[in-house]
């Protein structure tokens, strides 16, 4: 974090001593473009700061991975480089199963149940955050993700030997279920990745579809609504810790806003989304049946792969949105 001199508040204590507090510059980074409804989300969050604490505190967003790559975006914000960070919360699987529990289908398929999952699982999230000295801003779901093609996909058989990019760990899980051949991409990098022609397809959502122009490398969607994955967004706490009570309030309530704005924008992105793709030439269909039972198939072997590995306090967690999703 930096200060400034120019934005010097001079506040006179009450020993008659002049102390000085400085306003705060945070920087931020995420992977995802300027195209992308997250993105747009996120700068408004930075606006909104801004103008909620009378500029005390602003923050900077570099977005596309410009100035952090996805991968380390994480690191930086936990040594201190740069002061908070989005990423694609799944990514960070390596370190707990319960980051990528939003990437399992037929767990939460809708909005509302994507919600009620990520209500059950922040307590879990938060203290494994805290435990690197990390606090979660606002989590936000991207669309259902579905599967693009360069031909119609009618026939499971059409998996074998795809090579399908993928945005995860669990994703490329997945494919392989299917006997595909995934490849873990950035979503900068989708636009190479099928010029090259390092891969044929692609697992995404409609809204990174849209944004990226899928148009221009394949021409079917199959909206399979696998799963609503998340981005997280959050910062350091030691950042968090320099600033007064008044302007770690206003960030708080900034975030608490855009956490519901967020999940607007990802329903309004898909309906929008979904209709540019069918304008500009893409295919949308819903799987057929055998496609149906072939992703379902795959789908119970990636959860049961989640189970193996996943500890008790995670299943707890998952269990605790069962009970709350039924009752
Ligand atoms: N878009 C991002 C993450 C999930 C999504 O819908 C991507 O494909 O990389």
């Amino acid at each position: 974090m930096r200060k400034t001199l120019t934005s010097t508040l001079l506040l006179a204590t009450a020993c008659g001593l002049t102390v000085t507090a400085h306003a705060a510059e945070w920087t931020m980074a995420t992977p995802y473009g300027d195209a992308s409804f997250h993105t747009q989300n996120t700068k408004q969050f930075a606006e909104d700061v801004a103008e909620a604490t009378d500029g005390e505190l602003t923050i900077t967003v570099h977005s596309g991975g410009a100035l952090v790559a996805h991968g380390e975006i994480k690191p930086s914000v936990r040594r201190g480089t740069i002061d908070a960070g989005e990423v694609f919360l799944s990514v960070l699987s390596n370190d707990d199963p319960i980051f990528e529990v939003d990437t399992l289908p037929g767990v939460a398929g809708s909005y509302d149940d994507a919600y009620a999952l990520w209500e059950a699982t922040k307590p879990m999230i938060t203290e494994l955050f805290a435990d690197q000295g990390l606090i979660p801003l606002y989590a936000v779901a991207w669309p259902a993700q579905g599967i693009y093609t360069a031909e119609a996909l009618t026939d499971p058989a059409q998996f074998e030997g795809l090579r399908v990019r993928a945005p995860n760990i669990n994703t490329q899980r997945f494919v392989d279920y299917l006997s595909g051949s995934p490849t873990e991409t950035e979503e900068s990098d989708i636009p190479t990745a099928f010029s090259t022609g390092r891969v044929d397809a692609m697992i995404t959502s409609s809204s990174t579809g849209s944004s990226m122009a899928a148009w221009d490398y394949v021409t079917d969607y199959t909206n399979a609504n696998l799963w609503l994955p998340k981005n997280i967004i959050f910062m350091s706490q030691r950042s968090f810790d320099g600033l007064d009570e008044a302007t770690q309030d206003a960030l708080m309530e900034a975030a608490a806003e855009a956490e519901k704005r967020g999940w607007e924008m990802s329903q309004e992105d898909n309906d929008a989304s979904l209709v540019t793709l069918e304008e500009k030439g893409v295919a949308v269909s819903e799987p057929n049946e055998a496609i149906s039972a072939a992703l379902q198939s795959a789908g119970d072997k990636l959860f049961e792969d989640w189970q193996s590995r996943a500890n008790d306090e995670a299943k707890q967690a998952l269990e605790a949105y069962r009970d709350q999703r039924d009752s």
